[in-house]
C-alpha cells in the first residue's frame, strides 16, 4: 500500500485527488491550515466517513511557511509520493498580497523541497506549476518548450517554483515534477475563480438571490479543463520512470464572455451585448420559461420547489433586464489575455487525454449550481 502526502488538501483540486488515491489504495496524509472557521467542506464526506477518517486518511495541522512543521511531517508519515497543490492561488489577489504569495508559492516549495534533501526520505514530488508562467505568451499554442513570461506576482512565484524543482532534481537527482496546468474548474472550485463566480451568480439571479453579475475583463481567453481529470494527471506523472515536466491542457480556448453566454443558455437565457468597456452590459433578450420549469421539475419531483412561483422567475429573468456589467474592480493591472495549451506529450508519455469538452463543463458547472441553490438555498 503507498503512501502519499497531500498539501492543499482542502482545496479544489486536493479533493478529487484524495478521492483519486483512495480509490487507488493509497493511505493519504493531508496538511491542513489552522483555520477560524471551517475549511474543510471539500473533503467532508471523506473525513466524516469512519472507514476512512485515521485509517485511510489522515489529516495534519500545517503550513508550507513553517519549515520545522513540514520537516515532522515527513519524519512522521514518509510519503513515497509528495503532491505540493498548497497556494495562494489568486492571480488578482496576489497583486494585493505579493509578498505573502511569494512566501507561499515560491518558498513555500523551496522547504518543502529542502525538507526532503535533509530528512533524506525517498520519495517524488509533485508542484502545482501553471500556465500562468506563460503570461504574455510567446508562442501560441503554448508547449513544456514555450518561452515563460509571467505576468503577476503569482506568475512570478510560480516560476521560481518551477525552476527550483528543476534545480532540485539535477542537483540532488530528487524525482520532482513540474504539471504546467492550464485552467481547471469543477463544482467545487473556489467562488471568486471566474467560471464558479458566473455559475453560481446564474443560478443565483435565476432564483431572485441577486440582482447582477459583475465581471472585469470579458474577452480574456483561458483553455479551460475538468478539474478531476486534471488530477488523474499529476499522479501519471509520478508514475513514470523518469521525472519529467508535462503541460496538461484541452487544446481549446474560449472567452469569459463565451462562459457567461453557455452559462445562461443553459438556463434558457439568451443575452445580448450593450455598451463598451466598463460601460458593457449584458442584457437578457429572449428567455425559455418552459425550459427553465423543466430543469427545475429534473431536479426534483414536486412541481416548482420551495414556494417558487412561475411569475418571480419570468420577473427575475425578464426580458430587457441588465444582469452582467462590467466593473474595473476585476481589471488587472498586468493581464494574461489568451492561452492554449498543446498537451502532446502528455498524450504520447502518459497516455493522458482529456475527455470534458468545453461544454460540457459548462453544464456540468451551472447544474451543480442550480441544483445546489434549489435544494438547498444557497
Ligand atoms: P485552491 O485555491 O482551491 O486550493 C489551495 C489550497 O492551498 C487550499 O487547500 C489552501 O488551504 C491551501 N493553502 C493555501 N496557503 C497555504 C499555506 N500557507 N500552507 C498550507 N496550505 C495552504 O487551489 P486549486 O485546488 O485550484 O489549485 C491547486 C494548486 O494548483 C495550486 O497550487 C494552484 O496554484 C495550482 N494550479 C491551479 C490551477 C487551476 O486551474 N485550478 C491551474 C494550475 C495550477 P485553505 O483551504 O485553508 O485555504
Ligand atoms: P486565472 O483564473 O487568473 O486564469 O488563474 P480566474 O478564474 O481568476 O480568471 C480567469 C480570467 O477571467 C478574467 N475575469 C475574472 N476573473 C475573476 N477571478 N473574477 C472576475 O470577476 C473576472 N472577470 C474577468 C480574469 O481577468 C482572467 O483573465 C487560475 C488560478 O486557478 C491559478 O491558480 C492557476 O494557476 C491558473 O488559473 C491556471
Amino acid at each position: 500500500m503507498k503512501t502519499a502526502l497531500i498539501t492543499g488538501i482542502t482545496g479544489q483540486d486536493g479533493s478529487y485527488l484524495t478521492e483519486i488515491l483512495l480509490e487507488k489504495g493509497y493511505i493519504v496524509h493531508g496538511i491542513i491550515r489552522r483555520s477560524s472557521s471551517f475549511n474543510t467542506g471539500r473533503i467532508d464526506h471523506l473525513y466524516n466517513n469512519p472507514e476512512l477518517l485515521n485509517k485511510k486518511l489522515f489529516l495534519h495541522y500545517g503550513d508550507v511557511t513553517d519549515t520545522s512543521n513540514l520537516n515532522r511531517l515527513l519524519e512522521k508519515t514518509h510519503p513515497e509520493e509528495i503532491y505540493n497543490l498548497a497556494a495562494q492561488s489568486h492571480v488578482k489577489v496576489s497583486f494585493e498580497l505579493p509578498e505573502y504569495t511569494t512566501e507561499v508559492d515560491a518558498v513555500g516549495t523551496l522547504r518543502f523541497l529542502d525538507a526532503i534533501r535533509e530528512t533524506e526520505i525517498k520519495t517524488k514530488f509533485y508542484q502545482a506549476s501553471t500556465s500562468e508562467l506563460y503570461g504574455k505568451v510567446q508562442e501560441v499554442p503554448q508547449n513544456e518548450t514555450t518561452p515563460f513570461y509571467p505576468r503577476s506576482p503569482y506568475g512570478v512565484a510560480k516560476i521560481y517554483g518551477y525552476w527550483i524543482v528543476i534545480n532540485y532534481r539535477e542537483a540532488y537527482n530528487l524525482f520532482a515534477c513540474n504539471g504546467i496546468l492550464f485552467n481547471h474548474e469543477s463544482p467545487r472550485r473556489g467562488e471568486t475563480f471566474v467560471t464558479r463566480k458566473i455559475t453560481r451568480a446564474a443560478a443565483r439571479i435565476s432564483f431572485g438571490l441577486q440582482d447582477i453579475l459583475y465581471l472585469g475583463n470579458l474577452d480574456a481567453k483561458r483553455d479551460w479543463g475538468y478539474a478531476p481529470e486534471f488530477c488523474e494527471g499529476m499522479w501519471l506523472m509520478l508514475q513514470q520512470e523518469k521525472p519529467e515536466d508535462y503541460v496538461l491542457a484541452t487544446g481549446e480556448t474560449h472567452s469569459v464572455r463565451e462562459f457567461v453566454e453557455l452559462t445562461f443558455k443553459w438556463l434558457g437565457v439568451s443575452l445580448e451585448w450593450k455598451g463598451k468597456g466598463v460601460n458593457e452590459k449584458g442584457i437578457i433578450s429572449s428567455f425559455d420559461i418552459d425550459r427553465f420549469i423543466s430543469l427545475m421539475d429534473s431536479v426534483s419531483e414536486k412541481k416548482l420547489t420551495r414556494g417558487i412561483k412561475k411569475e418571480d422567475i419570468l420577473n427575475n429573468l425578464k426580458i430587457g433586464k441588465e444582469i452582467v456589467g462590467v466593473s474595473a474592480t476585476y481589471f488587472r493591472p498586468t493581464e494574461v489575455d489568451l492561452l492554449i495549451g498543446d498537451a502532446s506529450k502528455a498524450k504520447k508519455k502518459l497516455g493522458w487525454e482529456p475527455k470534458v469538452k468545453f461544454h460540457q463543463l459548462v453544464e456540468i458547472m451551472i447544474e451543480a449550481d442550480f441544483k445546489k441553490i434549489l435544494t438547498r438555498g444557497f
